[in-house]
């Protein structure tokens, strides 16, 4: 995967900065705030995670539950499509997987998308496949502190191999669909999918 290291990195670090810079992106220092709206205020205590699927049933995680389950602190290179790359970012958080195999358990799903929803009204879509396999997690750290309101704190997807759109920030449900269901970005002009070294930007790319 790449860009992708768990802990600092070795690997990472030892790659050179121009092959982890996708093309037309430059890098940047700083951690700029692209909302389409107003933070919304989420409080922990009446914060849910919520997984459903194609047939409607769901499986809602509290905040402590969240807590409790597995962790990970990936340190991965994120691309905005509006062209900064940021390098080595360390959140802390739960891999998607978790809550999908708990969901899915034995059961299975003919679902081949998923539609992110968020407290905001924001929505992204994505291949299913593409939040399993380790490479997507719910974050609710960033660099050791308390994910910020602004970045999407209580609690946010982190996605690294596709443009940072498809993170969606103040996340509360993950919806698996049949049929790609195009969000909101997507639904303006955006790429369906978004891969940064495609350079995948809009829906003409
Ligand atoms: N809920 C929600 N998630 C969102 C957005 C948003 O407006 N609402 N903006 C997206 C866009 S376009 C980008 S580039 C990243 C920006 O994350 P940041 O503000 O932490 O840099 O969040 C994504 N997730
Ligand atoms: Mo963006």
């Amino acid at each position: 995967m790449r860009g992708v290291t768990f802990s600092p990195g070795f690997e990472g670090r030892a790659r050179g900065i121009q092959d982890r810079l996708p093309p037309g992106q430059y890098p940047t220092e700083s951690f700029p705030v692209l909302s389409a709206g107003p933070t919304p205020q989420v409080d922990t205590d009446t914060w849910s995670f919520t997984v459903s699927d194609e047939t409607g049933r769901s499986r809602s995680w509290s905040w402590d539950e969240m807590r409790a389950l597995p962790q990970e602190e990936p340190t991965v290179d994120i691309h905005c499509v509006t062209r900064w790359s940021k390098f080595d970012t360390t959140w802390q958080g739960v891999p998607v997987d978790v809550f999908l195999d708990a969901f899915l358990e034995d059961a299975g799903t003919a679902a081949e998308f998923v539609v992110a929803e968020s407290y905001d009204g924001y929505t992204t879509d994505l291949p299913l496949e593409d939040v399993t396999g380790g490479k997507a997690w719910l974050a609710h750290t960033f660099d050791g502190f308390a994910l910020s309101a602004d970045h999407g704190g209580p609690a946010r997807l982190v996605i690294p191999h596709l443009y940072f759109w498809k993170s969606a920030k103040w996340v509360k449900a993950l919806r698996l669909t049949l049929d790609d269901e195009p969000g909101f970005w997507e639904t303006a002009g955006y790429h369906g999918y978004g891969d940064p070294w495609r350079e995948q930007r809009y829906w003409s790319d």
